[in-house]
């Protein structure tokens, strides 16, 4: 057997002047509002990204720190960015493996992503190698251990976050939410932490109802309570995204000054030593695949 995994991310743009075509790519050719795009660029602007973007920097980072702890080698493929989901599957078959490993950087099952992460990389690889999906890895140990080691001994009252979804995934059974809740859990409980709960962060402006509450509105009802200091802990997220350097280090940080708390954030796993290991031990355990010696 020759394995190789495909370490799959959301993706992000590489420079400004790619936002429009890689917001094109997750409206899957839904029509796209002006403002909405205009606010986007807007965003990407505000983080530094001209002609570089540090994320996709952090995601090479993730991936060559992977290959050498795991002694296989391991590509990277991007929902809606490049290199794609079935480039890389293509670099994995071209260096002749027979067991393509699947794995996304985001922890928790949704049919609205990880799904759609599964199908590319099955399509792409058209069975001419066997693959071994790793669909989600929310209550993984090493992991929990990670985020654990992030928010132990805080006297903040701890707010565990993830990406909102539209709401009617709710009724259609999925996973997704149920999943959250137990990270959040098992995160508090590993930690010795009594004082948490749980919001949504980054929902989209579709017209349609998504999971909340969002993290602006939970700031202040957790106020109305009397709690001053906060700690974000984002579980669904495990770089430094836009959704973690926009949607909290610059909106909820505006929302809290205005509440007069103070917020601050756990430092994402990225490719912290750490982290990989636990990657590393994922890809072991659950794909049961390893180096040849
Ligand atoms: O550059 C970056 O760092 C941002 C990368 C990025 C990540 C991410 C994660 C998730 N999303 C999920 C679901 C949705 C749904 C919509 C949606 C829209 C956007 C937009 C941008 C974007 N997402 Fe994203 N998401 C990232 C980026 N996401 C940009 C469009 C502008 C905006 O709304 O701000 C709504 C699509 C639609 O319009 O129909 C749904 C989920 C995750 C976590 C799992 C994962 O990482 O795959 C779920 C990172």
């Amino acid at each position: 057997m020759s394995a190789a995994v495909v370490l799959m991310a959301y993706g992000s743009p590489e420079r400004l002047e790619d936002v429009p075509l890689y917001y094109a790519d997750i409206r899957g050719g839904r029509p796209i509002a002006q403002d909405h795009l205009d606010d986007l660029v807007a965003r990407y602007r505000s983080l530094g990204v001209e002609d570089h973007n540090p994320l996709n920097a952090v995601t090479e980072e993730t991936r060559a720190t992977l290959e050498r702890e795991l002694g296989l080698p391991v590509f990277t493929g991007m929902k809606h960015w490049s290199p794609r989901i079935k480039d890389a599957a293509e670099r994995a078959l071209a260096a002749g493996a027979d067991v393509v490993v699947g794995l996304v950087l985001a922890p928790h099952y949704s049919r609205l992503s990880i799904a759609g992460y599964r199908e590319q990389l099955e399509e792409a690889l058209d069975a001419r190698a066997e693959l071994r999906m790793i669909e989600s890895w929310h209550d993984f140990e090493p992991f929990v251990d990670v985020l654990a080691a992030r928010v132990r001994g805080t006297a903040a009252h701890v707010v565990f976050t993830a990406h909102s979804l539209p709401a009617r995934i709710l009724d259609e059974g999925d996973p997704y939410q149920e999943q959250l809740f137990e990270t959040a859990r098992l995160v508090a409980e590993a930690a010795d932490v009594d004082d948490w709960s749980f919001s949504y962060q980054s929902e989209s402006p579709t017209g349609e109802p998504w999971l909340g509450p969002d993290i602006l509105d939970h700031l202040a009802a957790l106020h109305a309570q009397g709690v001053r200091d906060v700690l974000v802990c984002p579980v669904g997220f495990v770089s430094d995204h836009l959704e973690i350097r926009w949607d909290l280090d610059v909106e909820a940080q505006e929302r809290a000054h205005e509440l007069g708390m103070t917020v601050q954030r756990i430092d994402m796993p990225n490719a912290d030593p750490e982290f990989i290991r636990a990657l590393a031990a994922l890809v072991e355990q659950e794909a049961d695949v390893r180096a040849p010696r």
